[in-house]
């Protein structure tokens, strides 16, 4: 299958790329290198030290036997996104080309606009651009469960029945995000869902649970392949952090009582239900959406197993709560159902301790890259939106030489 990954130079999709190639699809992607001109904005590096995409496609090249056919430039410019898609011809298009982070959307009101102008403007432009070139193809659209918020009763995949002044209907179940970032793939999420009903497109509107871990393939072996991964408060995700924190002796952080629950997933296991979801395509003029994860932790349980893996080798870990920067329900019922990927064959690829150990492990080895990091671990963007605006990164310089 002939798949195109927007956002291939980051965390996800570049481990996708690796993930996919290896099980035999052509790949293509384009990217604009600004993952890495935001982590530098908020002070963060990769701990992993990942390479130029010309590296990157030398190694892919020399590991594989495969080029990926890559494109730098923009998916808010839309002759640009006509143009990779006309050239690549995909079955399918992979959409991970977004601001993926909550705390940066937060940051003052230059964020807030540039995540949700970022983030809808360049699925806007994907679905005219797929209408246009290559109406068959599949949209996989990268949501998050973040999108549902924390209701007091179950949450189903995307839709629901109800009843309501004695008539039913199915519907889309309500959204209740919590940031600006989380509402922009809410936003995302209904014009897919238009385009599905306008054009006959066909989506699948993932909605993913929080991703960790250091590796996304078993068969991930050379270190010029390894995917990025970030520890600061913007980019980097709570068990990511949690693991890095204990690698340096730093206290964990959970934030307020910990009582926070969300659904996660190793990395492995996204590449795993994203290769699953691309080979079982919706019809014509379906919009689907999955819920994408394994299991719900509660942030503090999460870290009292990471103090507890980690004592398992050694190390001697600190849980130190942090007063909560965020606006969030810390004690709260959390019941989402995540049944579609399992019935398409989904199961999750190891226990989480098992994940844990390999993560620790990895990062003791990145320990000198780690340390100039701590500065990072501490949040300071809150959710009150009375932070002064800071210098925005309106022109980010592009890393592709990075
Ligand atoms: N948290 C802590 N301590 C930390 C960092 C986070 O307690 O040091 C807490 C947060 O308050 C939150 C939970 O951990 O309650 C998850 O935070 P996170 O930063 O790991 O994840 P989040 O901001 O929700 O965003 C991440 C990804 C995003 C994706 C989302 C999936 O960055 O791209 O959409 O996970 S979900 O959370 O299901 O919406």
């Amino acid at each position: 299958m002939n798949v195109f990954i927007a956002g291939i130079d980051g965390y996800l999709g570049w481990s996708l790329a690796n993930y996919l190639v290896s099980r035999g699809h052509r790949i293509g992607g384009a990217d604009k290198f600004l993952r890495r001109a935001w982590v530098a904005e908020v002070g963060g590096d990769s701990v992993t030290p990942i390479r130029s995409m010309a590296d990157r496609r030398a190694a892919f090249r020399e590991v594989h036997g495969q080029d990926v056919e890559f494109l730098e430039g923009d998916l808010c410019d839309y002759a640009f996104v006509e143009r990779v898609l006309r050239e690549f011809a995909p079955d399918a298009i992979v959409h991970l080309g977004e601001v993926p982070s909550a705390p940066y959307s937060m940051i003052d009101v230059d964020h807030a606009v540039f995540t949700q102008t970022n983030n809808v403007v360049s699925t806007l432009n994907l679905l005219f651009a797929i209408r246009a070139v290559c109406p068959d193809a599949h949209l996989v659209k990268l949501g998050t469960m973040g999108e549902y918020g924390t209701p007091n009763i179950p949450i189903p995949e995307g839709f629901f029945e109800i009843e309501y002044r004695g008539r039913r209907d199915t519907l889309p179940f309500p959204r209740q995000a919590g940031s600006w970032y989380h509402w922009s793939k809410v936003h995302d999420s209904s014009n897919v869902m238009f385009a599905c009903r306008l054009w006959g497109l066909r989506a699948t509107d993932i909605m993913q649970g929080v991703v960790f871990g250091t590796r996304f393939d078993d068969r991930q072996t050379d270190e010029r392949l390894v995917t990025r991964f970030d520890v600061d408060q913007c980019f980097g995700t709570v068990i990511n952090r949690f693991c890095a924190q204990a690698v340096v002796g730093h206290p964990l952080t959970p934030f307020g009582t910990g009582g926070q629950q969300r659904g996660f997933l190793p990395l492995q296991d996204s590449m795993a239900c994203l290769t699953l979801v691309l080979g079982a395509p919706p019809e014509r003029g379906e919009y689907r959406v999955f819920n994408q994860f394994a299991e719900v932790y509660s942030v503090a349980d999460l870290a009292l197993r990471v103090q507890r893996v980690a004592a398992s080798i050694q190390l001697d870990v600190e849980v130190r709560p942090v007063a909560n920067p965020r606006a969030e329900r810390e004690q709260h019922y959390y019941r989402p159902d995540h049944q579609h990927l399992f019935d398409l064959g989904y199961r999750p690829t190891a226990d989480l301790d098992h994940t844990l150990r390999v993560m620790l492990q990895d990062l003791q080895r990145l320990r000198p890259r780690l340390e100039p990091l701590r500065h990072a671990f501490m949040p300071d963007i809150r959710w009150d939106g009375t932070r002064r605006r800071s210098a925005f990164l309106a022109e980010p310089t592009p890393a592709s030489n990075a």
